[in-house]
């Protein structure tokens, strides 16, 4: 259950993110993908997190307090060309610092739009997950959007594709921010994996 959100910073290099030992459940995935939105949905809080329809609005990694026991944490999306020219710096090192050095980065869900076929930069950033060891599931989002049929199309394609790599495949979950889609069965996989955190830490 998620029963308090409360926004507790923005950070600009990882340096900056809380000293706490309470661990982060953070959000990833491309520009525009619904990441904000997202979290605005899983803590049932219209505007905790900034959203919009142009991509790049999250700059910085912004940390929710969840009932005073976890944080919630939104991240600048990756891919997005923000100076317009085409050599972009596809992962940028906020991110990667975050992802690959942050102690407190605990479980990382990675969104990916459910109306896409496998995107090369998703597939390209799944990668260095699993090859870094990185704990990471993946939500497929505005499965509004989208028929059951085709959600589901999207969901094998995804599976066909990752099986080619990897023997086993990361926990999936379909969401839609705009009709609470998908909320129950995060949450609940967030709940399980604090208290496997709280055992382990006893
Ligand atoms: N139909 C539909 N639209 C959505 C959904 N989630 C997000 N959107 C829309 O997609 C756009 C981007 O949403 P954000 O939550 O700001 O996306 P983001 O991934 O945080 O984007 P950046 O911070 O720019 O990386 C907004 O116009 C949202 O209203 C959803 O589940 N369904
Ligand atoms: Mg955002």
């Amino acid at each position: 259950m998620i029963n308090k959100a409360v926004f507790k910073c923005s950070s600009e290099k990882i340096s900056q993110v809380p000293k706490d030992s309470l661990p982060d459940i953070a959000f990833i995935g491309r520009s525009n993908v619904g990441k904000s939105s997202l979290i605005n949905m899983l803590t049932k809080h219209k505007g905790l997190a900034k959203v919009s329809a142009t991509p790049g609005k999250t700059r910085l990694i912004n940390h929710f307090t969840i009932n005073d026991s976890w944080y919630l944490v939104d991240l600048p999306g990756y891919g997005y060309a923000r100076t317009g020219k085409s050599t972009r710096n596809t992962f940028a090192k906020i991110i990667t610092d975050y992802v690959f050095k942050c102690e407190k980065m605990h479980f990382l869900f990675v969104l990916v739009d459910s109306r896409l076929e496998p995107q090369k930069i998703d597939l390209e950033f799944i990668e260095q997950l699993g090859m870094n060891g990185v704990p990471f599931g993946i939500i497929f989002t505005k499965a509004d959007k989208l028929s059951k049929t085709q959600l589901e199309r999207s969901v094998s394609a995804y599976q066909k594709r990752l099986s080619e790599q990897w023997e086993e495949l990361p926990p999936m979950f379909t969401s839609s921010s705009e009709k609470g889609t998908g909320r129950d069965e995060i949450v609940g996989y967030i709940e399980d994996i604090l208290k496997d955190f709280n055992k382990d830490s006893k």
